[in-house]
């Protein structure tokens, strides 16, 4: 067995009324660290409500709740965390928003030097990737096992490993020492659903 978590991240586009549902079957399918919200093209509005219907599926379920590049959204709502890239708020003022006992997790592609930023700023993970190719995101970097494994040995920091992941394809991640794999298409779009894709993870974990 690994220390390697399931990192859930919805899809980019859902009905909240049927999603609320799918992802309660999905989290009921096995150990899932924490849920982030990845509504890109969406409203505050949007994001509100669907952090208010989903948030509370997520920690019924000890699941972390955390949002896409909005700090201010997820101290409005009272997330767990929040998620920023490079080009999001920077980290000292996401900080400043969220506080500091809120989950805060950086994008840093496959740069050892932003993720030294990061770690040293304080971030709670640092996420590398795209591992895989990914129809999810026009992803703007590829990383390699070598770097994950380089982090996972050296640094105390967690990394989160993202991009294309899947079922069939996560093995190395996990070997390399990732400390949570970052999912969306390969749980959503999962042959045999969802669930049955959280609990395909989880054997693998
Ligand atoms: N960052 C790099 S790839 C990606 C993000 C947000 C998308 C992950 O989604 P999928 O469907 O698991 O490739
Ligand atoms: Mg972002």
């Amino acid at each position: 067995m690994s220390n390697c978590r399931l990192y859930l991240i919805t899809p980019p586009k859902f009905e909240l009324r049927a999603f609320a549902e799918e992802l309660k079957r999905a989290l009921d399918g096995g150990d899932v660290a924490c849920l982030q919200l990845r509504l890109k093209d969406a409203s505050d509005g949007d994001i509100m409500r669907a952090a208010e219907t989903l948030m509370p599926i997520a920690q019924a379920r000890d699941v972390a709740f955390l949002i896409n590049d909005r700090p201010d959204i997820a101290h409005m709502m009272r997330a767990d965390g929040v998620h920023i890239g490079q080009d999001d708020v920077p980290y000292a003022e996401a900080r400043e928003i969220v506080g500091k006992d809120a989950i805060l997790g950086v994008t840093c592609h496959n740069s050892r030097d932003l993720a030294f930023a990061a770690g040293e700023a304080g971030a709670d993970y640092v996420a590398f990737g795209a591992f895989f190719p990914t129809q999810t995101k026009e992803a703007k970097t590829r990383a390699d096992i070598e770097l994950l494994q380089w982090w996972a040995e050296t640094m105390t920091v967690p990394c989160v490993a993202i991009g294309g992941i899947t079922v069939e394809n996560c093995r190395p991640l996990i070997g390399a020492g990732a400390d949570f794999i970052a999912v969306s298409s390969g749980v959503w779009n999962y042959a045999g659903g969802p669930q049955a894709a959280v609990k395909a993870f989880n054997s693998l974990l």
